[in-house]
C-alpha cells in the first residue's frame, strides 16, 4: 500500500517537472522569437520633377536609406547576380540599384558584339569586344554612381548605382518608390537621378526616423535645374567617330 502511494506521488512529480519543464522552453522560444524579429516598416515615398526639361517619365530615380552612426549589415549576395543586358542596343535595364560588394553581370543578349565599359573612378572597367550570348560579372566594390557605355555604340548608357545600404528602390512611371523590410531606427535619405545636379540632390538628402511598419516620406521635388545633357567620349576619352 505505502509502496503504491510513493509511486502515485513520485509519477505526479515528474509529470509536473515534466509540465514545467515544457512551460520554462515554450516561455523561451517565444521570447527568443520577439527578440530575432525587429520591426520592419514599409517606406513610401512619391518623387516628382521640377524643370524638366524631357516627357513626364518618373522612372529610374533612386532612393536609398543609409544607416544613421552604424554601418549597414549588407545580406550575402545571392545569385543569379542582378543583370543589366545589351538588347537591342540599349542597356536593359537602364537603372539599376545594388547594395556595395554585389556583383552585376552584362549579359550579351544581342547577335552582334558590344563592347562594355566605365570610365568611372568609383569601378572603372572594360570588357573589351564582348560577343554574342558572352556574360562577363563585375564587383561593384565601392559606392557611387557608375555610367556604363559601349564604345561600339555612342547612344548606349546606363547607370548602375551602388550604395552602402540593403534599403534602396527605384521610382516607377508614376513617380512612387517602396523600400520594403526596414528595420526601426535612424537612416539619411539619399536620392539620384540622371539629369540632376549633385548640388541639388544633396540638397535632398536629410535625416530619416523609421517607426511603425509604415513611413510615408511625402512628395520629394528633384529638380533639373542647372543639368546640361552632354554626349559622353568612348573608352579612349575622345569623341565617338561619325557614322
Ligand atoms: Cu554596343
Amino acid at each position: 500500500m505505502d509502496l503504491d502511494v510513493q509511486k502515485t506521488n513520485k509519477k505526479m512529480f515528474f509529470r509536473r517537472l515534466l509540465i514545467l519543464v515544457l512551460l520554462l522552453i515554450g516561455s523561451f522560444s517565444s521570447l527568443q522569437i520577439s527578440y530575432s524579429l525587429p520591426v520592419a516598416a514599409k517606406i513610401e515615398a512619391t518623387v516628382s520633377l521640377v524643370n524638366a526639361k524631357k516627357s513626364n517619365d518618373l522612372s529610374n530615380i533612386a532612393l536609398w536609406l543609409e544607416p544613421s552612426g552604424s554601418t549597414a549589415r549588407i545580406p550575402k549576395q545571392s545569385t543569379p547576380y542582378p543583370a543589366m543586358r545589351q538588347k537591342g542596343k540599349k542597356f536593359v535595364p537602364k537603372v539599376l540599384i545594388v547594395s556595395s560588394g554585389y556583383y552585376v553581370s552584362f549579359p550579351n543578349d544581342d547577335p552582334f558584339p558590344h563592347n562594355v565599359f566605365s570610365p568611372s573612378e568609383v569601378k572603372k572597367f572594360d570588357l573589351g569586344l564582348y560577343q554574342a550570348g558572352e556574360n562577363v560579372d563585375q564587383l561593384m566594390n565601392r559606392p557611387g554612381v557608375i555610367p556604363v557605355y559601349c564604345n561600339i555604340h555612342p547612344q548606349m548608357k546606363a547607370f548602375v548605382i551602388s550604395v552602402k545600404t540593403a534599403y534602396y528602390a527605384l521610382s516607377d512611371d508614376s513617380g512612387k518608390v517602396e523600400i520594403n523590410n526596414v528595420p526601426n531606427g535612424k537612416y539619411t535619405l539619399k536620392v539620384w537621378h540622371e539629369r540632376a545636379t549633385t548640388e541639388s540632390l544633396n540638397k535632398l538628402s536629410r535625416e530619416v526616423t523609421v517607426s511603425g511598419s509604415t513611413v510615408n516620406l511625402g512628395s520629394i521635388q528633384v529638380d533639373e535645374a542647372g543639368f546640361s545633357p552632354f554626349q559622353h567620349k568612348n573608352k579612349d576619352g575622345k569623341d565617338y567617330a561619325p557614322k
